[in-house]
């Protein structure tokens, strides 16, 4: 069987050919975006069966997609084409320091990934794994992509875990009809939640991780990222095994877990989050205690908060895991 199942809009990157404002970039290399393909190709990277169900054109863009994710190990066989919408494409710049703000310019308004809906998934598909990973962008990209990401929430037999990033991106919310509070209503429909601590302040007007688990109770699991301050997990007593400890025990009073991140050299922060949530769900595919996930998201997310683009291998399992075994002293 699959272990998980991402679904989301994926598209072509255009990568600046030096740092500046998106008007003055002579030129731009081609790479891949999007979260929660990142999110198969990093864990079919660190070894698991991993699918990415999407929605492209019949173009060349498309095929690159996905003979590209393919190309990670990702099964790609669920992906639908459009016959007449084309595949969104996005550009971005580059500062010289890496860490200020990047301007994005997005192509994808109409795209085939939008006109996803409750009525076009394979749901066979999405359900066939042991985690369906889903994120907040999706339910930016048209109201039938929102009521795809309510229909794919909802609580019914055989739904597997969901996992939910929220992925608040100012840009996509405005103007449609929907505003970023129905992030909260998604969160709150899922077993696993992701949410920067920027994020929900910006999207919810929530601040601080202790506020955020009492607006999102619900989910078993619940990651607030902190940046480079690391990452806070409440959860549940979790018990052993991967099914049982997402789900953790409802019985239990949460256990609140903070786990510093590693420091490095940011050269781009695109995508570190979709690493995160990565080597968080492989971790946790593999049953390791709480402290032991969020480190492994910190490990796969510094691999790629080093390189431009969205991608990078991951570190082998037996080092990272080595890696993650390191004292306290070595965490920070
Ligand atoms: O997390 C990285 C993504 O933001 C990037 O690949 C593009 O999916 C993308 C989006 O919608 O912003």
């Amino acid at each position: 069987t699959t272990d998980v199942v991402c679904l989301g809009e994926s598209m072509v990157t255009f990568l600046p050919s030096q740092p500046g404002r998106l008007a003055d970039v002579p030129s731009f290399g081609r790479g891949i975006g999007g979260a929660e393909s990142n999110v198969a190709c990093a864990l079919a990277a660190a070894g698991h069966r991993a699918a990415w169900v999407g929605r492209v054109g019949a173009d060349g863009f498309g095929d690159h997609l996905v003979e590209t994710i393919a190309s990670y190990g990702v099964d790609t066989s669920a992906v639908r084409r459009d016959p007449v919408r084309p595949t969104g494409i996005y550009f971005r710049t580059a500062t010289d320091r890496g860490t200020d703000t990047h301007e994005v310019a997005y192509y994808r308004a109409g795209s085939a990934a939008s006109a996803m809906s409750p009525a076009n998934v394979p749901y066979e598909e999405l359900f066939a794994g042991r985690i369906l990973h889903l994120s907040g962008i999706t339910a930016a990209l048209s109201g039938d992509c929102l009521e795809l990401l309510r229909e794919l929430t909802a609580a019914r037999p055989g739904r597997p875990l969901v996992s939910f990033d929220v992925n608040h991106r100012p840009h996509l919310w405005r103007g449609g009809d929907a505003d970023a509070s129905v992030l909260l209503e998604l969160a709150r429909r899922a077993d696993l939640v992701f949410v920067g601590e920027d994020e929900a302040e910006e999207a919810w007007g929530i601040v601080g991780a202790e506020a955020i688990r009492a607006a999102v109770p619900e989910p078993s699991v619940l990651v607030v990222k902190r940046g480079s301050a690391g990452a806070t997990v409440f959860a549940p007593g979790l018990r052993p095994g991967p099914r049982s400890s997402i789900a953790g025990g409802a019985e239990n009073a949460d256990t609140v877990t903070h786990v510093p991140a590693l420091r490095v050299d940011v050269v781009a922060a695109v995508g570190a989050g979709d690493a995160f949530a990565a080597g968080f769900l492989s971790a946790t595919l593999r049953g390791l205690p709480v402290r032991d996930r969020v480190r492994h998201g910190h490990l796969m997310a510094a691999a790629v908060l080093t390189v431009p683009g969205d991608l990078t291998e991951p570190p082998a399992r037996d080092h990272a895991d080595r890696l993650v075994a390191l004292g306290d002293e070595a965490w920070g």
